[in-house]
């Protein structure tokens, strides 16, 4: 298992970022109901890529996938460590789709309508996690399953419940609370919550 909790290192001095409080149970939030996801959904990229994707939930368990200990920071302040998600690293998803080389950010889109946005270069981090897996259990529907993104370096609304679709571009868009004024970048040692 790879252990990225100390990935904070990077980016602050504690583990538990400033204005957050540690809680041990693990907190549903969503911006409405848990949808069903269809049993046949599959995960599709697109966009600035040159092998666009279609892949079943079996078909992304081929690839190379591993399990993380994680963090996760909720921006309206409370924090689960040691979170541990099983699932497919950012980079391998992108390695297999071709991102072209003028492709700078990515909008994620789930099956409840949301979307959330992330600079490139924060995506391709090996702790940016596809996952389908939570502590050792298939993902709950409330957490996000079958599948979710998980980004331990940044706010948890970065990470998409019922992940239908990541989508490269060559300019940026924003997502659902990206539109409503939260942080592109939503680091959360700089407090990074509001533009
Ligand atoms: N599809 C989708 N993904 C989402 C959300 C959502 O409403 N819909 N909420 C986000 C927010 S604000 C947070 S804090 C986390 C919460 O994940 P959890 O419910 O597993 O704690 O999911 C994020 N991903
Ligand atoms: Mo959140």
């Amino acid at each position: 298992m790879r252990d990225v909790t100390g990935l904070y290192e990077e980016f602050g001095d504690e583990r538990l970022p400033p204005g957050q409080r540690e809680t041990s149970h693990f907190p549903v939030l969503s911006k409405g109901e848990t949808p069903s996801v269809p049993a046949d959904s599959t995960l599709d990229v697109w966009g600035a890529v040159d092998d666009e994707l279609s892949l079943s939930l079996d078909e992304l368990k081929q690839l190379e996938s591993e399990r993380q200990r994680q963090d996760f920071h909720c921006v309206t302040g409370w924090s689960r460590f040691d979170c541990v998600f099983d699932g497919v690293p950012f980079p391998t998803l992108a390695e297999r789709a071709g991102v072209h080389d003028d492709a700078v950010h990515v909008l994620f889109h789930a099956h409840d309508g949301y979307a959330t946005d992330l600079p490139l270069s924060d995506c391709l981090r090996e702790e940016v996690l596809v996952a389908w897996e939570l502590d050792g259990e298939s993902l709950p529907g409330d957490h996000g399953g079958p599948l979710r993104v998980v980004t331990p370096h940044k706010y948890a609304y970065k990470g998409a419940k019922w992940l239908s679709g990541v989508e490269f571009l060559i300019d940026a868009e924003r997502g659902y609370w990206e539109k409503r004024g939260y942080s592109t970048t939503a680091n959360p040692w700089n407090e990074e919550r509001y533009v």
